[in-house]
């Protein structure tokens, strides 16, 4: 199997073109895939970007000779309809997801056109209906025209490779693996052999072959055995093995695949998580993959770079949050160790148009064939406060639903879901899966921050025996905003540092809090958004939109999550102050931080965990404070002036904001 990524030469319009309109590039602009026509508009607030049915087109030739031709798209949002030499040849709904269609031999020609129409129209049948995201439209992940020889991995079966494989068994002594590997129908039959090899470097650990008369699509299961397997153990070891899947004909492979393989056990213990037996707290943060100006169109170089900033602050597990993610994502994520919950757009509201629930067991199914192979992956995701706007009935059969699909699919990990914070704690939606999350914005959205303690205490009388996820906790916050008094909606970044510290410190000390995961990494586009004199962004990202700054929470989280000595002096970009008095605070893993105010040693500054804070008493003008612990420092410059800089709080500072619930 070979592939040619078709990324250049693509044209659009926001036009709904007929099918067989002919190839004239002229008439249209010219993209690279990935796109989005929502980079922008998406993310400037007004709840107005465009969303219909737009057309690509392309053209490729048939340059590989080959017996199968068919095109792989990891990401169309939200639906696609594709034709090849103006015939219809495909569709799927689902922007999050991979699929496959085949180019029939009847309707290949030298040289190919392909038409896609792409519709990310609001439909309450199709998922994610409603959400505090901007549900970008295009073809935002790459494209691959599959060359295939007439014996070949079966792509069609929702979007997967052709092969699954499944972990029965891990422990210390054994890894029991059942590989399956879907083959397409043949015209005659013939035999083959079907092999499967993990290697551990170079060398071969353990193989399975089958020898097959193969004529009728079908499904073949090889069973594996590791003796005393390197299992993969998250951060602290992130071991791959290598697979080789072939298909073998008179002595010649037709077929070849090569994939990694992490075997490990996962489980959840009287109140903790398990990972091989070993107790792993999960110091989490969610992710939105969006960016500024660029929206969902990412390349390779942007997931690299989110993991890294996600790296750097110490986490060790990620909510690839609301919907499936590239497939980079979680490959990166199983070589880097990161424990990951994977989920569907399930989100929001509760559609009349499906009560029963198709579009997320389809898109279940997909996410599931599409990523089983992902070590890193350890829980399914189906569903994210759905009862937002009210409970329905309808809903227990529908999670039952998802819940006995991703069993099925696949037994070695754990099903979970995202409820949200105003649901009853001992409602019975949260029997429906193994485990699960709460989201919860005491302190934001309603309620004070310490309500949370209280919160958590009812929570667990009311479910001594399961343990809980906080799937969600944030405040937004942008950098340019700062108060001495931070408040609840100042938006301020100090008010942002304060929450975290607080809501952090509560769920730690809960020994049933197995999981927490920071809402959200990084700023994301929410084109519904209207808050805090920001347009079309959910701010409360502990690093902007564009990647290049981290606020100060970013680095509570660093001194509590990582060991290389670091330190940071808060607030450096608050610096014109109108009052002298202030307390400096720093937040660092050393065991001393002294603090210089213009050049004189004020004295060690007080340490209460990984925040250190000294009242200092400005003077008027220039005055240069400088932290240092290690061979470290950090410093700033603050001016003590006599009236408030106006920039630093929200233009209309009434606390009047519109929130998208
Ligand atoms: C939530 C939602 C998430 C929102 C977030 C917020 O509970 O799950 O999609 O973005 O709250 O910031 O309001």
């Amino acid at each position: 199997m070979h592939y040619e990524l078709l990324l250049d030469h693509w044209w659009f319009t926001k036009a709904q073109l007929p099918a067989d309109y002919p190839f004239d590039p002229t008439l249209l602009e010219e993209v690279r895939i990935p796109h989005t026509w929502n980079a922008i508009d998406g993310q400037d607030g007004g709840y107005d970007y465009h969303r219909g049915v737009c057309t690509y087109m392309t053209q490729f030739t048939l340059s590989v000779p080959c017996d199968r031709y068919g095109l792989r798209f990891e990401g169309v949002n939200a639906a696609a309809t594709v034709y090849l030499n103006g015939h219809l040849i495909g569709n799927h709904v689902g922007g999050y997801s991979a699929f496959y269609v085949s180019c029939p031999a009847s309707l290949l020609q030298p040289i190919n056109t392909v038409l896609v129409h792409v519709d990310n129209t609001r439909r309450a049948d199709w998922i994610p209906y409603d959400a505090d995201f901007t549900f970008y439209g295009g073809i935002y992940r790459p494209v691959h025209l599959m060359h295939q020889s007439e014996l070949a991995f079966d792509y069609r079966n929702l979007g997967a490779r052709g092969i699954a494989w499944h972990q029965l068994e891990v422990t210390t002594d054994r890894a029991l693996i059942r590989a399956d590997v879907h083959l397409t129908e043949v015209e005659k039959p013939r035999d083959i052999y079907v092999t499967v090899e993990v290697f551990e470097e170079k060398s071969l650990v353990t193989s399975s072959v089958q020898i097959v008369r193969w004529h009728h699509a079908k499904v073949l299961s090889l069973p594996l055995i590791i003796h005393h397997p390197h299992r993969w153990q998250g951060m602290s070891d992130p071991f791959l093995y290598q697979m080789v899947i072939t298909l073998v004909q008179d002595g010649h492979v037709v077929e070849r695949q090569e994939t990694k393989l992490g075997v490990r056990d996962i489980r959840i213990d009287g109140q903790h998580l398990l990972l091989n037996g070993e107790i792993l707290h999960l110091q989490g943060v969610c992710r939105h993959q969006d960016r500024l100006d660029i929206g969902n169109a990412l390349t390779l170089t942007h997931h690299k770079e989110d993991l890294a900033i996600i790296k750097e602050m110490g986490a060790n597990a990620i909510r690839l949050a609301h919907y499936q993610q590239a497939d980079d994502m979680y490959r990166l994520c199983d070589e880097m160790g990161f424990v990951v919950w994977a989920e569907i757009p399930y989100i929001t509201q509760f559609s009349e148009l499906d009560p029963n629930g198709d579009q997320p067991a389809a898109q279940l199914k997909e996410l599931i064939a599409q990523n089983r192979h992902h070590v890193s992956i350890m829980m399914w995701g189906i569903q994210n406060e759905l009862t937002l706007r009210g409970k329905d009935a309808r809903m227990v059969p529908v999670f039952q639903r998802l819940t006995r699909i991703a069993h099925r699919m696949d037994s070695s990990r754990l099903v979970t879901q995202a409820q949200v914070g105003g649901l009853p704690v001992d409602d019975e939606l949260n029997t429906l899966t193994d485990t699960l999350g709460y989201n919860q914005y005491f302190g934001w959205y309603y309620g004070q921050t310490t309500d949370l303690n209280g919160w958590l205490d009812r929570y667990h009388k009311a479910n001594p025996t399961r343990p809980v996820m906080i799937s969600e906790y944030g405040v937004d916050a942008l950098e340019t905003y700062h108060s001495n008094h931070p408040v609840s909606k100042d938006y301020t970044e100090e008010f942002q540092a304060w929450w975290h510290e607080t809501s952090y410190r509560i769920m730690r000390s809960k020994p049933f809090v197995y999981g927490t995961f920071i809402w959200n990494m990084f700023t994301f586009g929410s084109d519904l958004r209207n808050e805090g004199g920001s347009q079309g962004k959910n701010n409360k990202g502990l690093v902007t939109f564009d990647r290049k700054l981290r606020k100060d929470a970013f680095y509570f989280y660093q001194a509590s999550w990582t060991t290389t000595p670091m330190l940071h002096l808060c607030s450096q970009r608050y610096i014109d102050r109108d009052e002298a008095e202030t307390i400096v605070k720093v937040y660092s893993n050393a065991d001393e931080v002294r603090l210089f105010h213009n050049r004189v040693l004020i004295g060690p500054m007080k340490k209460d965990g990984i925040v250190y804070t000294l009242p200092l008493t400005l003077q008027p003008g220039a005055n240069e404070i400088v932290v240092q612990s290690f061979d470290h420092c950090d410093k700033a410059v603050w001016i003590l002036q006599d009236h408030p800089n106006p920039t630093y709080l929200p233009p209309d500072h009434t606390r009047k904001t519109t929130s998208w619930v």
